[in-house]
């Protein structure tokens, strides 16, 4: 596959842009070659600049859910478009988009919109902290919640990628707020929380890990985390910025019936454009500027075409059935690679719920991120690789989740099976 276009950008924007990109999994470094650059998309296809066609699971990490540029969703940025970009003042757009993600979500009583998941999770913490009057907070390794200094701390994503799981310039004074306890481990919870009694602000959780590949939550552990916040008072903040309107409408927290005290989201609530929010109890959320004390501001929050796109995205996702569609194509897909993975002399686990998934290299099963850590890079590199060159467009790291659409047609799935079982066989 000719990708000289691509190549030669890339060359270029390495001149300009640290590593030739404004996000470091898109370099592709641990997947050894060269990214491809975008020129267009359209349902479960996106076209590089070089006019290869792959059929995607990126979904731009996520808010793909409809495929790209669904022609409602264009059709809404469009309009508003035409009305104005961004004001820095109130829209009734908001409130629009406020009370669909409140009527999601019944823990939601107030919402605060931002401009990425990273200031939803930065700001959802910091208002753990005012709320509670306490400082230190509680993560997951592997779990990765945005780039905001406390949370660069035993982190997924592109810090796993590249093996540097505390990021340089995270001061020690900031670092030693944040502890971390293992993913599925109720015990190791608990005993964290004991040796900092009355001191945790928050547990903050992805409740099913998307950056360190996909990892569900074993049955009892979101139950036993409410259960342990609700004794010690301790806020629990639930990181669905993947899995929101994803996994469910409701989220995980529809799917596991457990309810965090705040919540954080992005990604699909913003159908494609920039934005992230934060909501929760009306008592904590009260506790914000300029009700309360605890400040957070932005000039493109809640910016009229990210609330447009979300909002067109939130009413197509309404449509009967929708989220059984996204199943029974994921559940197609699943079967497809795991009798694909049979042609292959490498042990590989397959994890998935709803439309997110992901295929370790390795034996599993993979349950917390030192299991994740246990797979062989190299092969899922040459894996990588060899879908790309058949046309298939997967995340660029074994640390990363894939994403189903509901423009993923048949076609589609049958052609990223044969890849499959072509990369596998090849191994
Ligand atoms: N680490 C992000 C996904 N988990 C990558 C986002 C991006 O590169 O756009």
């Amino acid at each position: 596959m000719n990708r000289q276009t691509s190549e030669s950008l890339f060359a270029k924007a390495k001149t300009v842009i640290p590593g030739g990109v404004n996000s470091p999994v898109r370099a592709f470094k641990s997947v050894g070659c060269d990214p491809i650059f975008i020129k267009k998309a359209a349902g479960s296809r996106i076209t590089d600049a070089d006019g290869n066609e792959y059929i995607d699971y990126v979904g731009s990490w996520g808010p793909m859910i409809l495929g790209h540029c669904h022609p409602k969703v264009v059709e809404a940025i469009q309009q508003t478009a035409a009305s104005g970009a961004s004001f820095g003042a109130p829209t009734a757009r908001e409130t629009e988009l406020a009370e669909m993600v409140c009527g999601a979500y019944p823990n939601i009583e107030k919402i605060r919109m931002v401009s990425s998941g990273t200031e939803a999770t930065m700001s959802a913490i910091r208002l753990a902290r005012g709320y509670t009057g306490r400082d230190k907070i509680l993560k997951f390794d592997g779990c990765y919640h945005g780039h905001a200094d406390s949370l660069l701390v035993k982190a997924g994503s592109g810090l796993a990628t590249f093996g540097v799981p505390t990021s340089p310039g995270v001061p020690a004074d900031f670092a030693k707020y944040t502890l971390t306890a293992t993913y599925n481990d109720l015990e190791d919870v608990r005993r964290v929380a004991a040796a900092n009694k009355g001191e945790l602000a928050c547990i903050i959780i992805e409740p099913i890990a998307g950056n360190m590949g996909c990892v569900p939550p074993a049955a009892g552990f979101l139950e036993g985390l409410r259960t342990l916040c609700d004794a010690e008072g301790i806020l629990l903040i639930i990181d669905e910025v993947m899995t929101g309107f994803r996994v469910a409408y409701g989220g995980a927290q529809e799917r596991f019936g457990v309810r965090g005290d705040l919540v954080c989201l992005g990604k699909i609530i913003g159908g494609g454009l920039p934005v992230g929010a934060f909501g929760g109890k009306r008592e904590i959320m009260d506790a914000l500027s300029p009700e309360g004390g605890v400040y957070q501001a932005g000039t493109l929050s809640g910016n009229p075409l990210a609330m447009s796109a979300g909002i067109a995205t939130l009413q197509l996702l309404q449509q009967e059935g929708f989220y059984q569609q996204i199943e029974e194509k994921s559940a197609y897909l699943e079967k497809g690679l795991l009798d694909a993975a049979g042609n292959s002399s490498l042990p590989t686990c397959w994890n998935r719920v709803g439309g997110m998934f992901c295929n370790f290299f390795q034996q599993g099963p993979v349950n917390n991120f030192a299991d994740a850590l246990k797979s062989d890079t190299d092969a899922f590199g040459r894996f990588f690789r060899s879908m790309l060159d058949s046309g298939i467009n997967l995340a660029p790291s074994q640390f990363e989740a894939g994403f189903m659409s509901v423009a993923h047609s048949q076609d589609d799935l049958d052609q990223t099976i044969e890849a499959a079982a072509k990369a596998f066989a090849a191994l």
